[in-house]
């Protein structure tokens, strides 16, 4: 059987995985051969060209470190400077510093020849996210001939926006250098093939180089991530988030909670979520004192200008809604800057009412998939769910708004907090059907038999693009 050899950014830390992606890979490591590359974590001035190989937890790694210089371009940079607000559709929030090129495409050549030396022939490489596109570009120049998989976790960006990315067409060539590239959603493998399909070589600027890009040995298809619900629901049950629900009740005493939970990242929509439930309590006096909003959001990327600034709006927007509907005895909402560890959360989405998912984009979004799971089938929550987030082709049956729209998701959230017991079972059943469908340990299983050489599907048709 071959060996998978998992790479992203980060490797796993030692202690219990924190997310329900981490678990899943974990899994996979466990059921077959294999071990897991990239970063330490560790910046130092002179790093080992050589992966150092450890066992954290049973679990087989190899990991490098890099120069503070290098992760700064490569992650900072290019990663999420460039590349997440691009793929994001937030090109006013993108800071293009051509030099962070350079610096991505050196830590990407570093995994590489750490790594190389590390494969077998028929071992099975699966690649993880936007830092490393053009990982197999760099291992094959190294003479690796390994089945190699990528899978993107964010969205894939309309053909415009891509455009706007310095050497994308070199990073849509190092796409092709991988034998399947697995997107979130439907529509992002619609956007890839439209770029595919029709892009203009006139939009080229005068500095970029003909590209030749060749799609006829890559197939693209939407491998849609999941959680593990059933884990959730026995979760949400467990002693800890039972301790979560009392404190909480006590605190809430019968106001429905209203919950957001998200990293402090400006694709979430959180200023626009805050207008919404501002919008509701402004719309509907009725409610006030009936509800509470909480809204987890730990800050993350800290070090990126932009990351800062969405944490100021945040904590203006709060503040403004607290006074202008805060009484002695009725606080409207409570923004909370932490992270919780996935029992808490568990029962933090069983407590509550409405889960408030309203990314303005998004990959996929696990937390709509966690909160599914974390129902009580008796008296289940109402999933109140941006249409651009990859659930929203998972999940139908969930109040989708358009989070730019705060008077929609205003109306939706009323919507929400009225909605009957029967309708709520019957949409939460709808809901649940779905997420079990699409959990996170079939979709790193079909991934991998996408991926591996006996259980290949055909090609897709023959695509030569030439980008002037
Ligand atoms: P993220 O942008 O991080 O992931 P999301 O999928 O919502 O977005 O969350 C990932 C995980 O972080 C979830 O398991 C969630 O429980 C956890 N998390 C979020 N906020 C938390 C908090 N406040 N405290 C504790 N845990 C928290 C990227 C893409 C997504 C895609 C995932 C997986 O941006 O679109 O769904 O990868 O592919």
């Amino acid at each position: 059987m071959s060996r998978i050899v998992i790479v992203s950014n980060r490797t796993p830390g030692k202690g219990p995985a924190a997310g329900g992606l981490a678990v899943a890979l974990r899994k996979v490591l466990a059921d077959q051969e294999g071990f897991w590359f990239g970063w330490s974590g560790k910046l130092t001035d002179d790093p080992s060209p050589e992966a150092r190989i450890e066992d954290i937890d049973g679990l087989s790694v190899a990991q490098i470190d890099l120069t503070r210089d290098d992760h700064h371009a490569y992650y900072a940079g290019f990663s999420n400077s460039i590349l997440w607000p691009s793929f994001h559709l937030r090109l006013d929030l993108a800071t293009i510093e051509s030099h962070w090129y350079e610096g991505y495409r050196r830590v990407n050549a570093q995994f590489a020849r750490a790594l190389k030396p590390l494969l077998k022939p028929d071992d099975i490489v699966w690649v993880h996210d936007y830092h490393l596109i053009p990982l197999a570009t760099e291992l094959r120049s190294l003479g690796a001939r390994n089945r190699m998989g990528f899978y993107l976790h964010i969205p894939f960006p309309t053909a415009d926006a891509l455009y706007a990315i310095p050497h994308h067409a070199e990073l849509m060539r190092d796409l092709s250098r991988y034998d399947l590239v697995g997107m979130q959603a439907n529509r992002d493998v619609a956007a890839f093939t439209e770029f595919a399909d029709h892009q203009a070589p006139s939009t080229f600027g005068a500095t970029q180089a003909a590209v030749d890009i060749d799609f006829s040995g890559t197939e693209i298809a939407a491998f849609p991530i999941g959680s593990d619900p059933d884990a959730f629901a026995r979760l949400a049950a467990s002693p800890a988030a039972t301790k979560m629900i009392h404190r909480m009740r006590r605190v809430l005493a019968d106001q429905r909670l209203v919950l957001g939970v998200d990293r402090l990242d400006y694709s979430k929509g959180l200023p626009q979520r805050v207008e919404a439930y501002e919008k509701l309590l402004a719309n509907n006096p009725r409610l006030r004192r009936t509800v509470h909003m909480l809204q987890v959001a730990p800050p993350s990327r800290d070090s990126i200008k932009e990351y800062q600034e969405i944490g100021d709006t945040l904590d203006a927007m709060c503040g403004r809604v607290m006074g202008r509907f805060a009484e002695p005895d009725w606080q409207p909402l409570t923004y909370v800057k932490r992270a919780y560890g996935q029992p808490s959360l568990a029962g933090l989405y069983r407590l509550a009412r409405v889960g408030l998912v309203t990314p303005l984009r998004d990959g996929m979004n696990l937390v709509a998939h966690e909160f599914v799971g974390s129902q009580d089938p008796q008296d289940p929550g109402v999933l109140v769910l941006s249409r651009f987030a990859g659930a929203a082709e998972i999940f139908p049956e969930a109040l989708q708004v358009n989070p730019f729209d705060t008077d929609e998701t205003a109306e939706a959230l009323r919507m929400a907090l009225d909605m009957p017991l029967d309708e709520r079972r019957e949409r939460w059943g709808a809901l649940m059907a779905a997420a079990r469908r699409h959990n996170v340990d079939d979709w790193a299983s079909s991934f991998l038999q996408r991926l591996s050489p006996g259980m290949a599907s055909p090609k897709t048709s023959k695509r030569d693009i030439l980008y002037l």
